[in-house]
């Protein structure tokens, strides 16, 4: 069974799509290590690193996303799990861009998969089912 590590990152305390995810991806057959709300880089990091995780899945609701979400990448290369498949989603920046601009600055920051607000979990069930090779 592969493991997903998942939280919404920051000082972010949107608490209702972190328990959709949770149950989507549990009902997808993953494992799901919920980290819940304001969870910190190291602490997405020291988690799958623990649980031996196969992706981790990062919300941020509250538009500061991209600070909160700068250098992750280069922390998880600095923890020995640098080829991590990293994933976002949520409302990633505050206010209305054009999504394609935002996509770009995740994926410049590392992440693999950025999502746009109001994406169904079946998206991402489909993407992971590729990534991990299912
Ligand atoms: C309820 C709510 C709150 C509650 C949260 C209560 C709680 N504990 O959950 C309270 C009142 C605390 C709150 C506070 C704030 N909020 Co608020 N809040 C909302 C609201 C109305 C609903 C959020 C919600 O539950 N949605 C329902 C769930 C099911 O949807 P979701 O969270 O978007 O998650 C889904 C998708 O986004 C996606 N998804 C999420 N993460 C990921 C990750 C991956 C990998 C993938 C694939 C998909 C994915 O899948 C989820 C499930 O379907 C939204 C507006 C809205 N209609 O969305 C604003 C909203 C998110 N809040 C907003 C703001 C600005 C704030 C505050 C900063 C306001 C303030 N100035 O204080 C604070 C921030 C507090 C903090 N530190 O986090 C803004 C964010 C703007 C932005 N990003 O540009 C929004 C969009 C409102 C708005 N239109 O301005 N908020």
């Amino acid at each position: 069974m592969k493991t997903l590590v998942l939280g919404v990152i920051g000082a972010d305390v949107h608490a209702v799509g972190n328990k959709i995810l949770d149950h989507a991806f549990t009902e997808a057959g993953y494992k799901v290590v919920n980290l819940g709300v304001m969870v910190s880089q190291d602490e997405f990091i020291k988690a799958a690193i623990e649980t031996n995780a196969d992706a981790i899945m990062v919300s941020s609701l509250y538009g500061q996303g991209e600070l909160d979400c700068q250098g992750m990448r280069e922390k998880c290369v600095e923890a020995g799990i640098g080829n991590i498949p990293l994933f976002c989603g949520g409302n990633l920046v505050v206010g209305k861009r054009d999504f394609k601009e935002t996509e770009k600055i995740f994926k410049d920051m590392g992440f693999n998969y950025v999502y746009a607000p109001g994406t169904m979990p079946d998206v991402t069930i489909a993407d992971l089912r590729r990534e991990l090779g299912e």
